[in-house]
């Protein structure tokens, strides 16, 4: 008896060495290995890892992908964007990445081998929503399908961040998309190359939607509002969906609001300086410590909290209008209301890199970014920012119709670093952001 039981305890440590193993080291095979999602992961940060380049996140979600077609433990990824803690991944090793990397690019340039001649490669960080990032680049090969676009979605404050990270060897050709208050604190860090677009002539209103010296051009605008799980409303009948900042830090919301960290995510940072602009550079905080107070949980993307207040994981979302309009249309039950005194609003940006490795390539991005027909793609891909150029229409003219803010984005992207860093030390630190 007492060797069954002997024996049943090594069987049984022997399976939990197995599982603990599974859980988490990376389980290696022919061709690459296994790993399994921890907290706090998400591809590109996996590719960085593993080979050194953010830009070959789409080999481990391809290859993965691919493996699940053949074998029923892998699951596939539809969205890139969104791994979950636990889920197996199959990473390609070194010689399997670059392998597959070629052929990727050699699928794209022949998938569209015709129209303009111009080829070659372009680094593109792009901040605006995956589903936008991948539908523009596609658009883009339509023009020009001789050149690769590499690319990888980052949120707005983690791109500035990548972009002084690499400022004495740029990876990047052209950042498209996020709010301008980053360009303004890149292009003083002289991280942005100036380039005299012949399309700036389109913009409607120069002054205000691109730089002065040409550093940086803007390519959308968009209002900053609360969604509001209409399923939580229905059950809490006393409830109505937020109508005034101040409505965010009543104690009826306490632990029922999602939004991002202003360090990570322009969305919050707009939030953040928006209030700082109607409240003042002391009495914001106070205003932001109450507001902390309900907040469940700080989110590194910007628009995260939107789904997640659409899942029912949380009441309110403060995020910009259109992303919740987006997911709307998605069929999640949100419902979209604006703070009546006042909102922020973003106007999104476009800029080449100081230093960038392919700037001809980069001036072609930007100068397709600044034609009407460009910027009327947004609708086709779910996004429905309004246009910065002439000729090109509002899809929802109606959420720029509230009550918007003088929001000054000089002041705004110039105070970035300062306001950003208060926050953190006095608010809430930027440890474990939830993707
Ligand atoms: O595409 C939607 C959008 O909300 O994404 C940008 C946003 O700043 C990126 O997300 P983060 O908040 O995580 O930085 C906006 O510019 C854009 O409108």
């Amino acid at each position: 008896m007492k060797k069954f039981l002997a024996a049943a305890l090594v069987i049984a440590l022997m399976a939990l060495m197995v599982s603990a193993v599974g859980a988490a080291a990376p389980v290696q095979q022919e061709g690459g290995e296994e790993y399994f999602v921890q907290a706090n992961d998400w591809l590109s940060k996996l590719a960085e890892k593993q080979y050194g380049n953010v830009l070959a996140w789409p080999v481990i979600w391809k290859a993965t992908n691919l493996k699940a077609e053949a074998d029923d433990s892998f699951v596939a990824i539809p969205d890139p964007d969104v791994i979950e803690v636990g889920q197996k991944l199959w990473i390609p090793d070194e010689a399997a990445a670059a392998a597959l990397l070629e052929e990727f690019a050699t699928e794209r340039a022949a998938a569209s081998s015709v129209g303009s001649d111009v080829t070659g490669e372009l680094n593109l960080l792009c901040v605006v929503q995956l589903d936008w990032c991948e539908g523009q680049i596609a658009e883009f090969n339509k023009l020009y399908p001789g050149i690769v676009v590499n690319w990888v979605r980052m949120s707005s404050g983690e791109s500035l961040t990548r972009l002084r990270n690499e400022a004495s060897k740029p990876q990047f050709d052209v950042w498209w998309g996020g709010p301008v208050d980053s360009y303004i604190a890149a292009s003083q860090e002289g991280l942005l190359a100036a380039y005299d677009s012949p399309n700036a002539v389109n913009l409607r209103d120069p002054k205000l939607m691109k730089a002065e010296d040409n550093t940086w051009f803007g390519i959308y605008v968009g209002s900053l509002g609360f969604a509001t799980n209409t399923n939580y409303l229905a059950e809490h009948p006393e409830l109505s969906a937020p109508t005034s900042w101040d409505d965010l830090t009543k104690p009826e919301w306490e632990g029922q609001i999602l939004v991002a960290h202003p360090s990570s995510s322009g969305t919050s940072y707009t939030h953040l300086c928006t209030n700082v602009q109607m409240r003042g550079e002391e009495a914001v905080w106070e205003y932001e410590r109450a507001l902390s107070a309900n907040v469940l949980q700080f989110t590194k993307s910007g628009s995260a909290p939107a789904r997640f207040v659409g899942a029912g994981e949380a009441a309110v979302a403060i995020v910009f209008s259109h992303d919740t309009v987006k997911y709307i249309g998605e069929g999640l039950p949100l419902e979209l209301s604006f703070p009546a005194e006042g909102t922020g609003y973003e106007i999104g940006g476009t800029a080449i890199i100081n230093g960038a490795q392919h700037p001809d390539l980069a001036k072609l991005w930007v100068d397709w970014s600044l034609t009407p027909a460009a910027q009327e793609l947004g609708p086709k891909f779910a996004a429905y920012q309004a246009p910065t150029v002439i000729g090109a229409e509002a899809s929802r003219p109606e959420l720029l119709e509230v009550n918007l803010i003088d929001y000054d984005f000089e002041y705004c992207g110039s105070h970035k670093k300062e306001f950003v860093d208060r926050f953190t030390t006095e608010i809430a630190n930027a440890d474990n952001l939830k993707k």
